[in-house]
């Protein structure tokens, strides 16, 4: 059973490992609308959005940085690089009312992509607690 418990942990850090969608939308292999761009960052609408505003911040590099509980201190400045953008994106999106942040972690946070993102919503009245 302790093999088996240890084959699938494997199993599941190759899956998260692995490439994601985010690099093919990277290399421009499938479409995304960018929204703003640097050397550090791609943010883009996200393909399935839940409010009016719904964007999907990327450090281009992933470097280990699946998701946000595998964050390290090397990753200190993308961190608060990302963050600084969304604000940033926000403005250039003409959020002034408000808008919200959101990075989903593992299987709890319901996180889909194992390429660390924030989620940018906003354009409505957000419900508070989320889901
Ligand atoms: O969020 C992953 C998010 O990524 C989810 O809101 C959908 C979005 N997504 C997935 N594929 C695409 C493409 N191809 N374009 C734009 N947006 C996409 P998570 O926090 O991991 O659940």
């Amino acid at each position: 059973a302790n093999e088996e418990a240890a084959a699938t942990a494997a199993v599941a850090l190759r899956d998260t490992e692995a490439p994601t969608i985010f690099d093919k939308i990277l290399s421009k292999q499938i479409p995304s609308t960018v929204v703003y761009e640097d050397e550090k960052v791609l943010a883009f609408r996200d393909i399935s959005p839940q409010a009016p505003t719904h964007i999907i911040l990327i450090p281009k590099e992933r470097d280990g940085l699946t998701q946000l509980s595998k964050a390290e201190e090397r990753h200190e400045e993308i961190l608060g690089h990302l963050l600084y953008v969304a604000k940033v994106v926000a403005q250039q999106e003409g959020l002034d009312d408000g808008f919200r942040i959101v990075i989903n972690d593992g299987p709890n946070g319901c996180q889909s992509v194992y390429h660390l993102h924030l989620h940018l919503l906003g354009g409505r009245k957000l419900g508070w607690p989320p889901g």
